[in-house]
């Protein structure tokens, strides 16, 4: 159990107490409510609310912020999730790691949308609510839910209805469901920017990839590999959806990560390397080093349309072995 053994005390009401999941006890977490047998919410000194999972199978925590999340790992398994030591709890900033949700664009909103809005959309920096929970031996299954709000339809002018489901088993299976609930059409681009754990770029080699891929670093240039990437550069590419699982092979940890996406028209590979992770003020300097993300993405424009009534989902499903 990568629980802080050392933070694990007894409870008792009066004196608040918590169980630090790992990733998470650098945040002094006050437990205000017991959800299920496992399932906890916990909420920080700026009132930030936490999902907290003891699993006996596994260890998970959602930030309501963003229902981002921020952490999962099997019972005597490395962590399959990065999360940054020093990222921002502010409740107005994307967190830094985890899996945020970038929704409903990706990138730059675009000239068409406005050159001021935030990078990869609002949904990662929005208040979301818990909607369902489901807990059994295998695991637990819970959803999110963000609806459009005056300050969203300032950004962008759609009435929609948008749901995080996460299944988490021994796997990790999460669906980001957009439904239309306007009386016309929209497009969507969006990504579910998984920052995976990997114990240092030499032991990480990525394969499954498709050949072609745009690379960001190189204005978008279009280059052809041979379906593998070493990580040993600063990356940032967007490949076209690959046909099956892509795995994520890191001989260190002896552990492979199999990553299959569902209504993506792409996967962005990324790592903003040395000089990237130093300018990041919500990244250590040497945070590059134990982290990759690859992502389940719609970056093509226009992006996806929905009709009114309509619903799209875009997924990622992770599993190690
Ligand atoms: O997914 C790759 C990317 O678009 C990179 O270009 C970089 O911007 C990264 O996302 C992180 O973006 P963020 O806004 O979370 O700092």
């Amino acid at each position: 159990m990568l629980l802080h053994q050392s933070a694990r005390f007894t409870r008792h009401y009066s004196t608040i107490i918590y169980i630090g999941i790992f990733m998470l006890s650098h945040l002094s977490l006050e437990k205000i409510a017991t959800l299920s047998q496992s399932v906890s919410l916990q909420q920080d000194q700026n009132d930030i609310k936490f999902i907290i999972i003891d699993h006996p199978l596994f260890q998970a925590a959602f930030s309501l912020h963003g229902a981002h999340l921020l952490h999962f790992q099997n019972e005597g398994e490395p962590a399959l999730i990065w999360l940054s030591d020093t990222a921002l709890y502010n409740g107005k900033k994307a967190i830094r790691g985890g899996v945020p949700i970038c929704w409903p664009w990706f990138g730059p909103a675009g000239a068409h949308l406005g050159d001021d809005l935030p990078a990869h959309g609002f949904a990662r920096n929005q208040p979301w609510k818990m909607s369902e929970l489901q807990e059994t031996e295998q695991g637990v299954e819970i959803e999110f839910t963000l609806t459009d709000s005056a300050e969203t339809r300032v950004m962008w002018p759609y009435p929609f209805e948008l749901r995080l489901k996460a299944s988490l088993k021994q796997q990790l299976k999460l669906e980001l469901i957009s439904t239309n609930k306007g009386k016309e059409a929209f497009n969507y681009r969006g990504a579910l920017h998984s920052y995976l754990n990997i114990s240092h770029p030499a032991a990480a080699m990525i394969t499954g990839l498709q050949q072609q891929f745009s690379n960001s670093l190189q204005q978008g240039e279009l280059q052809h590999g041979d379906g593998t990437l070493q990580v040993d550069q600063a990356i940032d590419a967007i490949y076209k959806k690959a046909d099956a699982a892509i795995h994520l092979n890191d001989t260190h940890l002896q552990r492979n990560i199999s990553i299959l996406n569902s209504g993506n028209d792409s996967e962005v590979l990324w790592t903003p390397w040395i000089k990237g992770a130093k300018a990041f003020d919500d990244m250590p300097d040497d945070g590059y080093q134990t982290m990759f993300c690859i992502e389940s993405a719609i970056t093509k424009e226009p992006g996806k349309s929905i009709l009114p009534g309509e619903s799209h989902c875009l997924s990622t499903l992770l599993h190690t072995f």
